[in-house]
């Protein structure tokens, strides 16, 4: 008891080293290199409005100065957890409030949520916990997604944005059109902590803004760990252990990147986001270089759509944050030359006054969360549709017709299928929207024996998910497609 005390005054007389935020404006594109040469910790940047927040102790935020002649030394509590937070995070969710969380989702809607499992262990031998999410409805083949958050320990809010997401899932189904569909049609898997060992330091006893994971000497940046164009150069990513971009010794050498890679191997998704903070951004491949990968059209497009609401500046990494980063999770995700097909992975910064800016704030917490849920629930009921990432090709036949995939997909303007028969006789086509509605139908045409290309009216459909359904001499088959506008 009298010892207990006594650590408790000396740790009250101990000030932690504080940590501040400090926005450093006017910016020209060279500074994020100098900054970075001289072993800075950048915490965001926006190339589009030139200013880049970097991380100080407390006594040196004016070294800002040598960069710009304005900066704004940013709030404390957008920096730190501030002390009556500590331990449990303040209105984000601590490790503990995690696991409670998860487990209570998957006893209270058990035909919903399995059980938490761990996909891999930290450096410290804990647990990286994974939830997978789906309804017993649906076909054997249901399209997986993925969702990651706190690869970065300082990122709260995106895990704040997983916890909606499953929440909302779990509460709307059969309830809500969307949240239904995407229960129904897809698999969806949460890494809400995919660096539990250095979010655990940040929240108790530090209140800090450790970034990297817990290995020897100083921590890798797991987000520049991944192998797809590892240590491509040193922008933006660092060999030197001590930097807060260490790449670390080898590609994909942190059990946390492992776990993660595990995982996305196994259950080949077809889409999803790895979530980080902050700024308001949501980013595409390829981080590397800054170059577009094949799907840059599809990526244009989702990203517009996903943004119409909550307004994130979109596009690759070099143009919004002003920097490229190799081995981030992101590249390495939407490349299918590892164990998995490509996938449409995207990152998010989410948009909030710093690190831990809602830790007092539960309604700026809630806004944010909602904000980020459209992007979710739209890229779920996206990316299932878009052929080539994941989806069987075409439908299986079934009795006398089968038909194949829809193409272009995702259509705009016109679009067409291949039915084939196996004898000669009068064929329904109907399109479907997400609920089951029939959203066009087409007169009855007969096809003859074999394979006939049909076409289908897509002019005056919205954007959004569809089913084209073949019907004919007591047979059915079906296939999925997407419509972007
Ligand atoms: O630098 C990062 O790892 C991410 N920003 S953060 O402030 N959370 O550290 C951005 C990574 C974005 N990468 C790609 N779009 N490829
Ligand atoms: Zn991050």
């Amino acid at each position: 008891m009298r010892f207990g005390s006594l650590l408790l005054i000396l740790a009250a007389a101990v000030p932690a080293s504080a940590e501040r935020l400090v926005r450093i404006f006017d910016v020209s594109p060279g500074t994020l290199d100098v900054l970075a040469a001289d072993g800075m910790d950048i915490a965001a940047a926006n190339a589009r409005e030139g200013w880049i927040d970097v991380c100080l102790p407390d006594r040196e935020t004016g070294r800002a100065a040598l960069y710009s002649g304005r900066y704004d030394v940013l709030p404390v509590e957008w920096g730190m957890l501030t002390d009556e937070n500590r331990g449990n995070a303040g209105a984000y969710y601590s490790w503990e409030e995690n696991n409670a969380f998860w487990a209570t989702l998957s006893a209270e809607h058990s035909d919903l949520v399995d059980t938490p499992v761990s996909i891999g262990t930290s450096v410290q031998g804990r647990d990286i916990m994974m939830i997978r999410m789906s309804s017993t409805v649906g076909g054997a083949y249901k399209p997986a997604m993925y969702f990651t958050a706190l690869t970065h320990a300082r990122e709260p809010g995106g895990n704040a944005c997983l916890i909606d997401f499953a929440d909302w899932l779990a509460t709307n189904y059969d309830s809500d059109t969307m949240a239904t569909w995407i229960l129904d049609n897809t698999q969806v898997y949460f890494v809400p902590i995919v660096n539990p060992d250095t979010y655990i330091l940040n929240c108790n006893p530090m209140g800090g803004s450790a970034r990297k994971n817990q290995s020897p000497p100083d921590g890798v940046d797991l987000n520049r760990n991944y192998p797809y164009q590892w240590g491509y150069d040193d922008e933006g990513s660092s060999p030197d252990p001590y930097d807060e971009t260490y790449r670390g010794p080898s590609a994909g050498s942190e059990p946390e990147t492992q776990a993660v890679m595990n995982l996305i191997d196994s259950i080949d998704p077809v889409g999803g986001i790895h979530y980080h903070t902050y700024g308001g951004y949501l980013l595409r491949p390829f981080g590397y270089n800054n170059s577009n990968t094949a799907d840059e059209a599809t990526y244009a497009a989702w990203s517009a759509a996903m943004t119409e609401y909550n307004g994130y500046a979109c596009g690759q990494c070099g143009d919004v944050l002003g920097y490229n980063a190799n081995g981030d999770a992101v590249d390495w995700t939407y490349w299918n030359g590892g164990g998995h097909p490509r996938c449409m992975a995207m990152t998010v910064e989410c948009d909030e006054d710093g690190f831990w800016g809602n830790q007092s704030d539960p309604s700026g917490l809630e806004a944010l969360e909602e904000e980020c849920r459209y992007m979710n629930i739209w890229i779920c009921m996206m990316a299932p549709g878009f052929t080539g990432i994941g989806e069987q090709e075409g439908a299986p036949v079934s009795g006398g017709l089968s038909v194949g995939p829809v193409w272009p997909n995702p259509a705009s303007v016109s679009a067409s299928a291949s039915v084939t028969m196996v004898s000669p006789g009068l064929v329904g086509l109907r399109v479907l929207d997400l609920a089951g509605r029939v959203v066009s139908e087409m007169p009855g045409m007969s096809l003859q024996e074999g394979a006939s290309q049909v076409s289908i009216p897509v002019d005056g459909l919205p954007t959004g998910v569809y089913t084209l359904e073949v019907t004919g001499q007591g047979f059915g088959a079906a296939s999925r497609f997407a419509v972007l506008r």
